[in-house]
């Protein structure tokens, strides 16, 4: 029996993929840029998720969720509607964008116990949306507990083109901060040929900067993870908490 229980447990570790790990908080509008053709109105899916591999994971009504726009928040949590993405329970936004600017979304979740990696996650996730030709403050610092600060316009882009960013922690850069890249694969029709191919990975340099050349057109999230200098208590102990700084990103195909 004992013998058993030990060749699954490695039939389990050999064949858990290392993308298993690689969870992305996740707020998706159905535009990337509002104009007068899309109409004012912007609704967001908002979830916890493993964007490739369309794998989902319950998200618990997020803790806040907010427009920032010229320096001004807006609270939207209490338009949180509860859907469902990727067969779990998710949350739908909906936001009315009534003057040019560029619009900043934040969610900030609930601190998420996984108990396969023995921590707590809680993932800062952001997207970017230009209204009506406005630009200023696409490069705009949130000052969120941890955060990727684009150096790229965060918008406007083709595929192909190079992405980056500053990981910041506490308002400071984090050097060598690890980034995790991944493509949601919302109709699933990519397919990775090995593991390593579902989440990619870059370091950020001495000066918190990263940078990725995004390969097809779509949406690509940016997770930035770091360790909390605190603990919460799961199962009667103390356990360390994963702070993920994320930002998702649209790339357009090149037409002509
Ligand atoms: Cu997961």
């Amino acid at each position: 029996m004992k013998r058993y229980a030990a060749a699954v447990v490695l039939t389990l570790m050999v064949s858990l993929p290392t993308s298993a790990l690689a969870h992305f908080g996740m707020v998706i509008p159905d535009t990337s840029v509002v104009s007068q053709k899309t109409g004012k109105q912007v609704d967001l899916a908002l979830s916890f998720s493993h964007p490739f591999e369309g794998i989902g994971m319950p998200l618990e009504k997020p803790a806040e969720f907010s427009v920032v726009m010229d320096g001004h928040t807006q609270d939207l949590t209490k338009t949180l509607t509860p859907i469902q993405v990727m067969g779990h329970s998710a949350w739908a936004s909906s936001y009315a964008v009534k003057r040019p600017g560029v619009y900043h979304f934040v969610m900030t979740p609930t601190p998420y116990w996984e108990p396969a990696e023995d921590i707590f996650i809680i993932h800062y996730t952001k997207t970017i949306v230009p209204a009506y030709g406005g630009e200023e403050g696409w490069d705009e610092e949130l000052g969120l507990k941890t955060e990727i600060v684009p150096l790229t316009r965060p918008f406007g882009l083709y595929a192909g083109n190079l992405f980056q960013g500053v990981v910041k922690l506490d308002g400071k850069v984090v050097p060598g901060a690890e980034v995790e890249v991944e493509f949601y694969n919302r109709d699933g029709k990519a397919k990775a040929a090995n593991d390593y191919l579902v989440t990619q990975v870059v370091k950020a340099d001495v000066n918190g900067i990263f940078s990725f050349t995004v390969p097809t057109d779509g949406w690509w999230g940016f997770s930035a993870l770091n360790e909390a200098d605190y603990q919460l208590e799961a199962e009667g102990q103390k356990k360390g908490v994963e702070l993920g700084a994320v930002l998702w990103v649209e790339f357009t195909k090149w037409q002509g």
